[in-house]
């Protein structure tokens, strides 16, 4: 029997949340790991041996460790496809993958998560003023329309 998914993620992290809302979904099993970014244990040598990029999240899975969130819901959806994340035309696909794009690409990188840019202040209202800025700029534009 093949073994059970090992998640390595953190409470706080959103981009482990999206990893975890797709294992959820797809009534996934697996095996949760904490790995404490406010302790810095994203760097420890035994996480770097698992994921040498030192983020969250990263999946264990069918024989592979797998990091970056949407490449793993990917990986999930093409193993896995029932039941379904993304919809059937390809259209719609596309706007599915656009929304993606702004959360993954544009409004996560902002946020800062690493427990450097979560305990100082100044990184942190950088932060906040880059993500205004860019929910302004990118999230709050409307996509183009299908039709
Ligand atoms: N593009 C990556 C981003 C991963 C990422 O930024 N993870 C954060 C938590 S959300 C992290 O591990 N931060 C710790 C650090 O960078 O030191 C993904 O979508 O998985």
């Amino acid at each position: 029997m093949a073994s059970k998914p090992v998640l390595y993620s953190y409470f706080f992290s959103s981009c482990a949340w999206r990893v975890r809302i797709a294992l959820a979904l797809k009534g996934i099993d697996y095996e949760y790991r904490a790995v404490n970014i406010l302790k810095d244990e994203q760097h420890s040598d035994k996480f770097r041996a698992i994921n040498p990029s030192c983020q969250v999240p990263c999946l264990e899975i069918d024989g592979v460790k797998l990091a970056q969130s949407l490449a793993i819901i990917e990986y999930l959806e093409e193993t896995r496809p029932k039941p379904a994340l993304l919809p059937v035309d390809p259209k719609e696909r596309a706007v599915v993958r656009q929304i993606s794009e702004v959360i993954a690409s544009g409004i996560q990188p902002n946020q800062g998560e690493s427990a450097e840019e979560v305990a100082r202040p100044w990184p942190k209202l950088y932060m906040v003023l880059r993500l205004r800025q860019n929910l302004r700029f990118h999230a709050c534009s409307p996509l183009p329309k299908l039709t």
